[in-house]
């Protein structure tokens, strides 16, 4: 069945959500804000925007419910894409100023929201309802590449969904891809930015902070993890892989 999106449009609409963007695409609202106006004319400091979700709010109930998606979508991302901009601003503001008084701040501020920009980029992108995509088991070379990681899917499977169960407070579960070693790796990120590896890119994830899940499941973060197995779109994450392999 079609889905809605095929995976190169959504590959291209996250990369158009993640990448930078010259001065031209200042949005309307960011560019009538004074620090905005003042950068057009010194830099390029890039914009990014919230992504448009390629499936309706409802469509991956009963797994994920309507309303946390609206919530997560429209208001959390929305929040660390006005957070990035925001962060950016500000340090290319310091440059200006030869102000660097702030730094340490700031600084943090844009891998927070930087990291949660990306990660949530991601997760919108590598979920589907299973009409349209969503479950099932990997196949290709996404699946030769796991067996060969992991042993065997069953036990992937296993090590990812302990792993997101297990991140201390807010945070995600992730399988990178490590291009200098070729290699598959899952690790967590406490908040959207710590715990990573360098030299490594999420290929999937999976949000366990309360605000992806708690209206629906409350406390059990498990039967969430669990539930999101129905939802993954696995081609989406084998193009995400295929694109750091070539
Ligand atoms: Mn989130």
């Amino acid at each position: 069945m079609a889905s809605h999106f095929s995976s190169r449009q959504n590959r291209r609409r996250f990369l158009q959500s993640t990448a930078l963007v010259g001065a031209t695409a200042l949005s309307t609202s960011l560019a009538t804000e004074s620090v905005w106006t003042q950068q057009q004319t010194t830099t390029a400091t890039p914009v990014h925007s919230l992504p448009n979700l390629p499936y309706s709010y409802s469509a991956l109930e009963p797994y994920i419910d309507a309303q946390t998606m609206e919530l997560h979508h429209s208001k959390h991302h929305k929040a660390y894409v006005d957070g990035l901009n925001k962060a950016e601003a500000e340090l290319a503001k310091a440059r200006a100023n030869n102000d660097f008084t702030l730094i340490q701040h700031w600084s943090r501020q844009a891998a927070f929201h930087g990291g949660g920009h990306f990660l949530h980029s991601l997760f919108w992108s590598i979920i589907a309802d299973p009409k349209n995509g969503g479950g099932g088991e990997p196949t290709g070379i996404l699946a030769d590449k796991i067996k060969e990681d992991f042993g065997s899917y069953d036990a992937f499977k296993k090590h990812f969904t302990a792993t997101a169960i297990a991140v201390e407070g807010s945070g995600w579960g992730l399988l990178h891809y490590r291009a200098q070693d070729k290699k598959l790796l899952i690790l967590q990120a406490e908040n959207q930015q710590k715990l990573s590896a360098w030299g490594t890119t999420p290929i999937m994830g999976i949000d366990v902070w309360e605000h992806a899940y708690y209206l629906k499941y409350q406390n059990k973060r498990a039967d969430y993890v669990n539930a999101w197995w129905n939802v993954v779109n696995w081609k989406q994450v084998q193009s995400n892989l295929q694109a750091l392999m070539h």
